[in-house]
């Protein structure tokens, strides 16, 4: 006769498993829960007190911790001394445990939850029978979790188990147990910057492919899942989100998350805005970001931070597009959107902050870890600091620019009036190719007589200010911070145009 020993927090399917396991044979033991359960269906069940000798003490932190217990999981078979051993101290191996552990992260979770209460549900034996029956996967098999039961019952009444499998279990269990002790770190951490970096994400999704169709990716979600997430988006229509998709749509919702205060829609293409407008209404807001650039959004996404009407549902529907992001969708604007099989339609609780977690990057070797930029401009952050001073009209515009401006790929310029971008140079390694390209594209504009420029860093020298000025650009933002600010100031005065300076740098690599 086989042994298992059960203890499990999550009893899901746990007599219909431990009923099976009776039919082949098996004798069960198990700790206080799940006795109770288990005796309570009729099934024939060992206590744990009676294999260890000692009575579940200090309310239950102690129940499985014992030689009997782990001596019956960690023995070598293979070893006549070790199975001696066992028989010297009349001890009963064990050739199955099925744990799960107590759910510190559903615990964690919840709002107001004590640090006390928090550390209670700390599973420490749990974790020591599955680590002790991993490591002798070649003759004890850990089951984690609840869905591999049937798995589990299937290779049992076929004599499946092969070593492979087995090791298979044994790394879920190392997996699993890993991220539960990260999840408790991180948790207890007293520094944002430990010394060891602890992750604990899921996976979400397998993904077709990654940024090209010859790289295989994957999709984690954090353990403690983020309310403001294209992971946690709800896809209403349409087919499971690309690694591209993902990450364009990430970016869209970072950017919007910076205008909230009025009806907005972003629309983005390769990690860069390719539009922003706001307005009183979510049509007049989605025509301006559309008319921002008309060209590029051909295939990109659209984020929106108010209800979808039928009106803009209608205009967004004569254009191809991949996402299409909101809060809300009145239902015949849903029905008119979900005429077209493949645009997905997603929803998101935008009433939620971005949270202020870190952000983590690779390099070949090893990941970066920063705050997320969360700084956003106001006017009163500004220092007019040339001779003429803005409008409130242009003050507008500034803050505006500047909003927009951090997130585009450095060096990043924004040519825009206030409530649409009008054109933005992006991603050049030189800032006055980036100031040229802003305002090319800007130009095409009606609105371009009115338009204000903004730079994500400082200008290094005069020259951007002066092909500015030239063009037709009557107010600039920058940070401001170069050893050389004197000599942008000078040359704005020369020209007669506003300069201000936003003080916070946006760089965007
Ligand atoms: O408090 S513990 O860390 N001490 C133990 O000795 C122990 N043994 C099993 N937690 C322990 N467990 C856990 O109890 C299991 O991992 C499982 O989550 C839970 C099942 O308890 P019950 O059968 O009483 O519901």
């Amino acid at each position: 006769m086989q042994r298992a020993l059960l203890s499990v927090s999550d009893k899901t399917g746990i007599v219909e498993f431990a009923t099976e396991l009776v039919a082949l044979d098996f004798e069960l033991v198990s700790t206080g829960g799940t006795l109770k359960v288990l005796a309570q269906a009729g099934l024939p069940v060992v206590a744990i007190d009676d294999v260890t000798g000692f009575p579940e003490m200090l309310d239950g932190r102690v129940k499985t911790l014992h030689p009997r217990v782990h001596a019956g999981l960690l023995a070598r078979r293979d070893l006549p001394a070790h199975m001696q051993t066992l028989a010297e101290h009349q001890i009963t191996p064990i050739d199955l445990v099925v744990v799960n552990l107590y759910p510190f992260k559903e615990t964690i979770k919840q709002p107001d939850i004590k640090l006390a209460q928090a550390i209670e549900q700390i599973d420490i034996g749990g974790p020591s029978m599955l680590r002790s029956a991993a490591k002798n996967y070649v003759s004890v098999l850990p089951v984690i979790d609840p869905t591999d039961y049937e798995k589990v019952l299937e290779l049992l009444h076929t004599d499946g188990l092969t070593n492979p499998i087995r090791k298979a279990f044994a790394a879920k269990v190392f997996a699993h147990t890993a991220a539960y002790d990260s999840l408790i770190a991180t948790y207890l951490a007293e520094t944002e910057f430990p010394e060891k970096l602890t992750l604990s994400y899921e996976k979400f999704a397998n993904l077709r492919y990654g940024e090209n169709s010859h790289q295989q990716a994957t999709a984690y979600r954090s353990a403690m899942p983020e309310a403001y997430s294209i992971l946690s988006a709800d896809i209403m229509h349409g087919k499971q989100l690309s690694y591209n998709n993902l990450r364009d749509a990430d970016t869209a919702l970072r950017i919007i998350a910076d205008f909230t205060d009025q009806p907005t829609v972003v629309t983005l293409k390769h990690m860069n805005p390719a539009g922003i407008g706001q307005a009183d209404t979510i049509y007049d807001a989605w025509d301006k970001a559309f008319k921002a650039d008309d060209i590029s959004i051909f295939g990109g996404i659209v984020v929106l931070n108010r209800e979808v009407d039928l009106k803009t549902a209608q205009a967004m529907h004569q254009i191809f597009l991949e996402i299409i992001i909101a809060p809300s969708y009145t239902p015949e604007a849903y029905a008119e959107l979900a005429k077209k099989k493949n645009l997905r339609l997603l929803k998101l609780p935008f009433a939620q902050p971005i949270a202020p977690m870190k952000d983590v990057v690779s390099v070949l070797g090893g990941v970066l870890v920063q705050d997320r930029d969360l700084e956003t401009e106001r006017a009163s952050d500004f220092t007019v600091v040339s001779e003429k001073q803005p409008t409130a009209d242009q003050l507008a515009s500034l803050v505006f620019a500047q909003k927009a401006v951090k997130h585009v790929k450095s060096n990043a310029i924004m040519v825009a009036v206030a409530g649409q971008t009008l054109g933005m140079g992006a991603g050049q390694p030189n800032r006055i190719d980036s100031v040229k390209m802003a305002i090319q594209k800007a130009q095409t504009k009606v609105a371009f007589k009115e338009a204000v420029l903004a730079s994500d860093a400082f200008f290094p020298m005069a020259d951007s200010v002066a092909y500015a000025a030239a063009h037709g650009i009557q107010a600039i933002v920058e940070p401001g911070g170069s050893i050389k600010d004197q000599a942008s100031i000078d040359k704005a005065n020369e020209l007669g145009i506003v300069l201000v300076f936003s003080k916070t740098r946006h760089f965007k690599h």
